[in-house]
């Protein structure tokens, strides 16, 4: 992996696989997401259908508390459900730390995780299965731009982007509406479900002394 050599080293590996690639294959790495085993153990045995918004964000905030308790990234998570019936499609945890990657978000894990598993980049190219995306945080600069992108339908948050910033996490620069901008894109965004207790995992995360970023 490159973060045991350095760039140099790398690079002179690289132009002498180059010269005999059979023998000595080099490449970039590939970057795979991969969720942690405990998440596996904590889906095992429960119901994967969450009938109101209460529930899927109660699912996603303990995602977001055992993420930090496993120390497997940042206090966040979200998850992707079928909206009308709340079939859990693909969940997503914060992997900043543990993958050495900034953009491995709640909301990108989750939205890249359901787009291979359905095949398709467009999360909205089946008429019949419209898809929402629940997550601990407001989403950052970054997640606001990727998610109009995806084809997710409506955005349910918990805790409130100030809420971020109020234990020093950088939200980005959002436009001027904030997360409402999403709903000119014709995305419906719902606020503040659960937001106390969003927060208290924020916090939790703050008192731990988890790396702020
Ligand atoms: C973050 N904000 C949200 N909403 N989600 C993440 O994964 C984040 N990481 N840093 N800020
Ligand atoms: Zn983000």
């Amino acid at each position: 992996m490159l973060g045991f050599i350095s760039l140099s080293t790398y690079y002179s590996k690289l132009s002498e696989s180059a010269k005999n690639p059979k023998k000595d294959p080099m490449k970039y790495p590939e970057v795979a997401i991969k969720l942690p085993d405990w998440f596996y153990e904590f889906l095992e045995n429960r119901e994967k259908t969450f009938t109101s918004l209460e529930k899927r964000m109660k699912f996603v905030i303990e995602l977001s508390r055992l993420n930090i308790t496993n120390q497997t990234g940042g206090p966040f998570a979200a998850a992707i459900f079928e909206i009308n019936e709340g079939v859990l499609v693909s969940p997503g945890l914060n992997m900043v730390t543990s993958m050495n990657s900034s953009i491995m978000h709640a909301e990108i894990v989750a939205i890249a995780i359901l787009q291979q598993l359905i095949g398709n980049y467009n999360l909205g190219s089946d008429p019949s299965k419209v898809y929402e995306l629940v997550t601990s945080t407001e989403p950052c600069a970054m997640c606001l731009g990727a998610i109009p992108w995806s084809g997710i339908r409506r955005v349910v948050c918990g805790a409130r982007g100030e809420d971020a910033e109020q234990i020093g996490f950088d939200e980005g620069h959002k436009p001027a509406k904030g997360i409402l901008s999403l709903e000119q894109q014709g995305i419906t965004v719902v606020r503040d479900v659960l937001r106390d207790d969003a927060i208290t995992v924020l916090k939790q995360y703050q008192q731990s002394g988890g790396e702020i970023y």
